[in-house]
């Protein structure tokens, strides 16, 4: 079969389309990783071509050392992947040490992997240690995260809390809070060490003046969570300029009904994040 008819690139391909019918993905914007289980890359493998030289990360893990990832392509557009994605994406495996990858599918004609591929790898190492089932990394220009961190404290504390309070079910979706990154310059191994040490703790991370990092076991899980800190912070763009500018609301939700919404489904929520 061909590669683009497997499910799992197939649904990779939905999301980069996803985020980008979110308008989230202008020009080459945003990037996306996921980590092939050995049955995918058993199905890939027979559609695999001559590998291509081992390219150095500029960071080292060996938790995932020797494994496969489908990845989208530097300068790519995500609104062409779902057309082609044999030029807009690519698999590629990662070298014994985890300090290089290589690419044996697609990335035709000279792509290369995301600019972030340092910074993907990183925090696909760190959250699988955190969690085994973790398999995507998504990283996406949202409007509204950006917004936000040009007018709150970047801060975990406060970033989370404005967001847990923006919305009811926040709280459940991101119980331990979202990580904030000050602002970096991208692509390097700086932001990358700077992201993965918060993804030991959260599943997502705000990158300041740039979007969201997040992760999941799946497309869907890692694509609801970047749409469900978006829209809370879209809320809290829309509700602090319909209050004048001012960030002081006459209505909250309290911590008191933040704690008893994660008592109540069952989820440990982050106790330093609350009164
Ligand atoms: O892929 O979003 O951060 C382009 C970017 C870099
Ligand atoms: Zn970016």
């Amino acid at each position: 079969m061909a590669v683009e008819d497997l499910e799992f690139v197939k649904g990779f391909c939905r999301m980069c389309d996803d985020g980008w019918l979110q308008g989230w993905h202008e020009r080459n914007g945003g990037n996306l990783t996921y980590l092939l289980d050995d049955t995918e890359v058993a199905a890939a493998k027979p559609e695999f071509g001559e590998p291509r030289e081992w390219v150095n990360m500029g960071v080292t893990d060996t938790t995932l050392a020797g494994r496969y990832f489908l990845s989208t392509g530097s300068g790519k557009y995500m609104r062409n992947v779902a057309g082609d994605p044999a030029h807009n994406i690519g698999i590629v495996e990662i070298n014994a040490e985890g300090s290089a990858y290589r690419i044996v599918w697609g990335l035709l004609e000279g792509a290369k992997p995301t600019s972030e591929f340092p910074s993907h790898y990183m925090n696909h190492c760190v959250r699988f240690s955190a969690d085994p089932t973790n398999r995507v990394i998504y990283h996406s220009h949202t409007p509204g995260v950006i917004e936000m961190s040009f007018i709150v404290p970047l801060e975990d504390r406060a970033f989370s809390r404005i967001l847990w309070q923006m919305m009811t079910e926040c709280v459940v979706v991101f119980p331990a809070g979202v990580g904030v990154v000050p602002w970096m310059v991208p692509g390097g191994a700086d932001i990358a060490k700077a992201t993965s040490d918060l993804m030991k703790k959260y599943t997502a991370a705000v990158w300041a003046h740039h979007g969201l990092f997040v992760s999941g076991p799946d497309f869907d899980t890692a694509f609801g969570l970047a749409h469900t800190i978006e829209k809370a912070a879209e809320l809290y763009i829309a509700a602090r300029a319909a209050n004048g500018g001012s960030d002081k609301f006459l209505n909250v939700i309290s911590d008191q009904g933040l704690k008893d919404t994660c008592r109540d489904f069952g989820i440990q929520i982050n106790e330093d994040f609350v009164d």
